[in-house]
């Protein structure tokens, strides 16, 4: 067969944001939409196009076959020699990555928008992925969009057609060169990585119980994303859980209606049935298997019966205990990092363990470099990714089977591990609040006249107080931040207000929603008096809430009394 070259018309705002390019699945429905934004990202490898091999897999929603098709249409035209797709086109993230890697390919692209919804109605997306199997950095992801802005054709053999749904590899003769596509298992080689990593016996002794010890009982929610047939896999071929432990596993198109973020408010599920169920542990995934949220029983915390770990404090315990981890025994602990607005929980185990510590802008493609020069094992976000360095992107099922390591290493239930870690560094307090789909000018608007408030000279040193307690002012910016590795700026990162005694309000907008606005308010703050470890976090940071809101006049700008969600 040979190649066609069809002319196109330029679409604004193929522009990817924290991870990828994320639109309506009615945006991506136009017609040359998708081809344009394919074909300007194989344009981007440049030289390293042409006999290339790239992974390619989603997570399962709305619109991921169609794009597959396209894909593998477009890649055969452009002189890719070999496209490694998951089965049905399913693939995580984190199984994205891991295969990049293991097959050391020059890249992958992901069909995913992550946790928004899915279906014909909801979010779609396209993510580049590199030879390190990371998110593409920013030179990359602005040279795509560069190509977008002026792209007048691209190429493609419309009439290949490969059934993905079976496992197989099938070689087509393309303009006189073999072109292949492999369809491979999609759950296979993360499994098998998993295992290594893992002391999977002693995760299974844990959740099967012994003579001496009762089970220690999970239960799992796949929010019916694409972490369904890991799960499966993993906790029940391989671990022995009961199926009926495992929720939601099955990947659709939808998400079955359900909104895939792993947060107190979408995986209200999770928690209500840990809460009234025989539990000792539960997780969730979001849509593309990235991030996770653990949550367990805990009888003490303000008589309530679940509680969840946040995301800066299961980093900071994972940190702690990265040495019962097979793998880490192995590769040694070479540093840690966290993204800016996340709690500073982590950095406090860095200083006592004498370990490198970085900070990060928010996403997960600012890691990369650090874990490719050797300097970092373990890293996280406080919107519930966790990873390491054993892939280049945050991986949700990773995290938990971390966590049962751990547990089971350490023979102590969640809420001691907390307890007992908090004893040792103190607790950092933190939320955040989300304002989605505000208006974007109102919320540029915000963000603007914050920034003039707090860049007045006299700022620095203000007292502000909200009943009683009271805060100095010590230093505020916009975040930026140097890549250490090779010296690239990321500014305008974030409105920054830090206080005296360590606490720290951030505002920021997302960059991954695919309408309006959404405003993020992160606010942090340690105590380490024992006394205040076992309030609830809103009650120790409503002080700080409401000067945070206060001063930045948020809910006059945007009309919203109260966040859409809270964590
Ligand atoms: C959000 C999170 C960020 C995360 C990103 C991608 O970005 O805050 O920490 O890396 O989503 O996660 P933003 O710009 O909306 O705040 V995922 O699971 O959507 O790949
Ligand atoms: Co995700």
């Amino acid at each position: 067969v040979t190649s066609l070259t069809v002319n196109t018309r330029v679409y604004e705002g193929q522009k990817p944001g924290t991870s990828g390019l994320r639109k309506a699945v009615k945006v991506f429905q136009q017609e040359h939409y998708t081809e344009n934004f394919v074909q300007a990202t194989l344009h981007a490898l440049g030289d390293q196009l042409t006999g290339c091999t790239l992974v390619v897999g989603g997570d399962g929603r709305f619109y991921v076959r169609e794009a597959v098709t396209k894909i593998i249409r477009i890649a055969a035209a452009n002189g890719v020699r070999k496209l490694i797709v998951g089965q049905n086109g399913i693939l995580s993230t984190p199984a994205v990555s891991t295969i990049i890697r293991k097959y050391k390919t020059q890249g992958g692209i992901v069909l995913t928008a992550s946790h928004n919804p899915g279906g014909p109605d909801a979010d779609f997306g396209i993510k580049f992925n590199c030879d390190n199997g990371g998110p593409a950095p920013d030179n990359v992801t602005n040279k795509i969009y560069e190509i977008t802005k002026t792209l007048q054709s691209y190429k493609i053999i419309p009439d290949i057609s490969i059934d993905i749904d079976k496992v197989q590899s099938v070689s087509i003769e393309v303009d006189g060169r073999p072109f292949i596509v492999d369809i491979i298992d999609s759950v296979k080689d993360y499994v098998e990585f998993m295992k290594e990593i893992f002391d999977f016996a002693s995760i299974r002794k844990l959740l099967q119980g012994s003579a001496d010890k009762p089970a220690f009982k999970i239960l799992i929610n796949s929010m019916n994303g694409v972490t369904g047939p890991y799960v499966k896999q993993i906790f029940s071929t391989e671990l022995g859980v009961d199926e009926t432990s495992l929720v939601n596993i099955k990947p659709l198109e939808d998400f079955g209606g359900l909104h895939p973020d792993p947060n107190l408010t979408y995986a209200k599920d999770l928690v209500n049935a840990i809460k009234e169920g025989p539990y000792d542990f539960g997780a969730a995934f979001d849509g593309d298997g990235d991030r996770n949220m653990a949550s367990k029983i805990h009888q003490k915390i303000l008589g309530k019966k679940a509680f969840f770990v946040t995301p800066s404090d299961s980093l900071a315990v994972l940190a702690a205990n990265l040495k019962l981890i097979p793998y880490f025994q192995k590769t040694g602990v070479k540093g840690y990092a966290r993204s800016m607005p996340t709690a500073a929980a982590i950095d406090r185990v860095a200083v006592k363990n004498g370990v490198k510590f970085f900070e990060v802008p928010t996403g997960w493609k600012y890691f990369g470099n650090l874990m490719d020069a050797g300097n970092l094992s373990l890293c996280g976000e406080e919107s519930f990714g966790t990873g390491s360095d054993h892939i280049r992107e945050k991986d949700g099922v990773w995290a938990c089977l971390a966590w049962l390591n751990v547990i089971a290493g350490l023979g102590k239930s969640v809420e001691n591990i907390l307890l007992d870690h908090w004893k040792v560094y103190g607790r950092n307090f933190f939320t955040r609040y989300d304002y989605e789909n505000c208006d974007s000018a109102c919320a540029d608007k915000m963000m603007q006249s914050i920034e003039t408030l707090v860049e007045k000279p006299d700022f620095i040193g203000k007292q502000l107080q909200y009943e009683g307690k009271e805060y100095i002012v010590k230093q505020v910016d916009n975040y930026s931040y140097t890549d250490s590795v090779d010296g690239s700026k990321a500014t305008k990162q974030g409105l920054r207000i830090l206080f005296a005694d360590g606490s720290r309000i951030v505002f920021r907008l997302s960059g991954t929603g695919s309408s309006g606005a959404t405003i993020r308010m992160y606010i942090d703050s340690y105590e380490n008096d024992p006394v205040t470890f076992e309030k609830d976090a809103q009650l120790v940071l409503k002080p700080l809430i409401n000067i945070a809101l206060e001063l930045s006049e948020l809910c006059q700008h945007t009309g919203r009394n109260a966040p859409t969600v809270i964590t």
